[in-house]
């Protein structure tokens, strides 16, 4: 708290204090480019003295180009093509260059240092006699892209922010832009700083009032666009597919109609003649009331390729979401299955989008549950360019109120390899690059929990290199945002490092997922979604649960995925203990691999994950102290309620499956 009464806004993982090692150091930058600039003043702004190009300079940050010139030892060849967006760092007697081929790579590469340090200048480096090692950094992603579920203005039930967590809008404020932007200028720093590159800015839910962005507002949206350009992000806008009809009042949407298409191509170029940088429309069609190209009869390649047209001239991207399912289902119908919607949708389109056009698929085929196969869309889909999307914002993975670190979930995603061992990954197959729900709002930590700063700077780094190690990150994370106290460090490692599975243990078991309260999603509700038309089912009965998505005898799911998954996933004998209620109905009595039945895991799980965070409150309390107090004292709040929540869940599951199976706890332990 300030002396004023309110907490200053939180510096994520950039404390003025991760600049010390570089006050007073010298740096010498090479070119010209806006970006270069923003390197510049980044550089002054940490109390470095800039110099002209020498081998004097402890940092220099030269185009690749150049190194010759200036007679560096560092062979051009080791450094390779960067790319637009690459740097490579060498280290020389103590002196560091960073050489860059695209402008960007220079404010990567500054924000590596920054990261790393420049260590010691009279110790560092090797032999003077060898010519300096030579680390390549180029993005494994060039499109690393942030979305904002943000409503200008306030919507009646989802508030300013869908499934925000962390307060309003940064970016809006009583139905308008707001006036003062300079906190999306320091976002916009932060981004840069984990090489995030792109940024939608509205909820792909497009309100009435959001859709005009696109028009009315685009001075407005400029201005944003104005914070994100020094720090190499571009903004994209999610449109409505009917703004001809809402904001125009032409007759029809249709995709064909040649006037729509004349409104979308113009709205375009008025676009980019106020944001030459202008990114592209990201697009939910035909999606939870969503309008689409459906209602024209027409399919989504169609609506997708007509926005592509427009944006073409321009280099712009439709981002469009597979997120594509009936959500008018009838509980009693067992031939739909929700979890086959989007691969029933949009494979068969395989082909035929425009070469602009990136088809966005969530990880797995229901709703950023905690655990769910891959979606086998991403491998369906050959000749289409996908996204992967991921959800930082925690809308079933605990609100922010929960402590859940979600990076060992992405990399087991990013490194799911559908072919099988020897075949690609979803990495390599994602080659529109990755995507995320964005978990930042108006609040003074920016994340509501403190500790949820590191699920956005994990996904940026994964983004960037989906082979980096999840706890590396962590602890590269916590080393930048607490500081030296290797107690603190540790602790903090302790009570995130494997929170993910600690969440999952408490919550929905094996991959049953849902099981929450309608509406917010937040806290258990066994049967919340069982009769809704949203076709989120778990089939519980009194002789067991799960949902048959087998080929032989349930709903041919398993049957979307190539071999091997198709087969493992099919059978009782293979599909492995995490999954199994995703694919299979089995009795309670049924025997996992681990051994234990069904139902007694669920107990095992429920109780032991209640005391994962009674030990993770006890954590915490012994770091008082060694942490900010404000920080503390938020996260201290948020587990108590982890606690409060996590003792929920554990005793409706517990209490549902005892009811409904009559089987006792092995152990014996309470249950109501
Ligand atoms: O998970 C669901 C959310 C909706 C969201 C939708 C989507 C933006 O509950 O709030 O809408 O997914 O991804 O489009």
């Amino acid at each position: 708290m300030d002396e004023t009464g309110t907490t200053p806004e939180h510096p994520m993982w950039l404390p003025e204090a991760v600049f010390r090692g570089l006050r007073d150091r010298t740096i010498a930058v090479v070119g010209d480019d806006p970006l270069l600039g923003t390197v510049r003043r980044e550089a002054d702004a940490a109390g470095m003295t800039e110099v002209p190009p020498s081998a004097e300079a402890e940092l220099t940050i030269m185009p690749v180009a150049d190194l010759a010139t200036h007679a560096r030892r560092i062979d051009a060849a080791a450094v390779g093509d960067l790319g637009t967006e690459g740097y490579a760092i060498a280290r020389e007697g103590g002196r560091t260059v960073i050489a860059y081929a695209g402008a960007a790579g220079a404010l990567y590469g500054w924000f590596h240092v920054v990261r790393a340090g420049l260590g010691d200048a009279d110790t560092a480096g090797g032999a003077a006699s060898d010519a300096p090692t030579v680390e390549r950094h180029v993005p494994r992603h060039s499109l690393r892209m942030l979305d904002h579920w943000d409503n200008v203005s306030e919507h009646p039930v989802m508030g300013q922010v869908e499934r925000g967590y962390a307060g309003g809008s940064i970016f809006y404020e009583d139905g308008r832009v707001r006036e003062d932007l300079s906190r999306v200028e320091r976002y916009a720093r932060l981004l840069a700083s984990i090489g995030v590159n792109r940024v939608a800015i509205n909820n792909v839910n497009v309100g009435r009032r959001e859709a005009r962005l696109l028009t009315d507002d685009l001075g407005e949206v400029s201005r944003i666009a104005a914070c994100f350009r020094p720090w190499g992000i571009r903004v994209h806008l999610a449109v409505s597919f009917a703004s001809p009809i809402t904001l125009a009042g032409l007759p029809t949407a249709d995709p064909v109609d040649e006037a729509v298409q004349q409104w979308w191509a113009d709205a375009a170029t008025r676009v980019y003649a106020a944001i030459e940088d202008f990114g592209g429309f990201l697009v939910k069609a035909d999606s939870e009331g969503q309008p689409g190209p459906f209602a024209y009869g027409r399919d989504h390649a169609d609506g997708a390729n007509m926005l592509a047209a427009a944006l073409a001239p321009h280099g712009g991207i439709v981002h469009w979401r597979a997120f594509v399912y009936n959500h008018r289902q009838d509980w009693r119908d067992r031939s739909t299955d929700r979890a086959r919607a989007a691969y029933d949708h949009f494979v068969p389109l395989d082909g035929r989008f425009a070469d602009n056009v990136i088809l966005q698929v969530k990880y797995g085929p229901l709703d950023f549950q905690v655990r769910e196969p891959v979606s086998p869309v991403i491998p369906g889909l050959r000749e289409t360019a996908v996204a992967l999307e991921l959800q930082i914002t925690q809308e079933y993975t605990g609100q922010q109120r929960h402590a859940v670190y979600l990076a060992p979930q992405w990399r087991e995603i990013l490194e799911f390899a559908p072919f099988g061992d020897s075949g690609p990954t979803i990495s390599d197959l994602s080659r529109g690059g990755i995507a995320a729900v964005a978990n930042v709002g108006d609040d003074p930590f920016w994340t509501g929990h403190p500790l949820a700063q590191a699920n956005l700077y994990a996904y940026g780094r994964l983004a960037w290199d989906p082979s980096l190690d999840a706890d590396a990150i962590l602890d590269e994370w916590a080393a930048l945002t607490f500081g030296d106290d290797t107690t603190a460090r540790g602790g903090i490692h302790r009570l995130l490092s494997d929170s993910w599975r600690t969440y999952e243990s408490y919550t929905a078991p094996l991959g049953v997922g849902f099981m929450v309260n309608p509406g917010d999603h937040y806290g258990p509700s066994v049967e919340g979604y069982e009769y809704s038309p949203w076709g989120t089912y778990h089939f519980a009965d009194r002789d067991g649960i799960g949902v048959d998505r087998t080929v032989a005898t349930g709903t041919g799911y398993a049957g979307q995925y190539p071999e091997p998954w198709r087969s493992v996933y099919e059978s009782l004998d293979s599909v492995p203990d995490e999954l199994l209620l995703f694919f299979h109905h089995v009795p309670y009595s049924h025997r996992l691999r681990s051994g234990a039945t069904v139902v007694q895991h669920v107990y095992d799980t429920h109780f032991d994950g209640v005391e994962r965070v009674r030990a993770q409150v006890a954590l915490w309390d012994s770091l008082d102290g060694r942490i900010d107090t404000a920080v503390h004292r938020r996260v201290t709040e948020r587990l108590a309620e982890q606690l409060r929540s996590a003792t929920d869940w554990r005793d409706q599951i517990n209490t549902y499956f005892f009811r409904a199976s009559g089987i006792a706890d092995e152990r014996g332990r309470r249950i109501y």
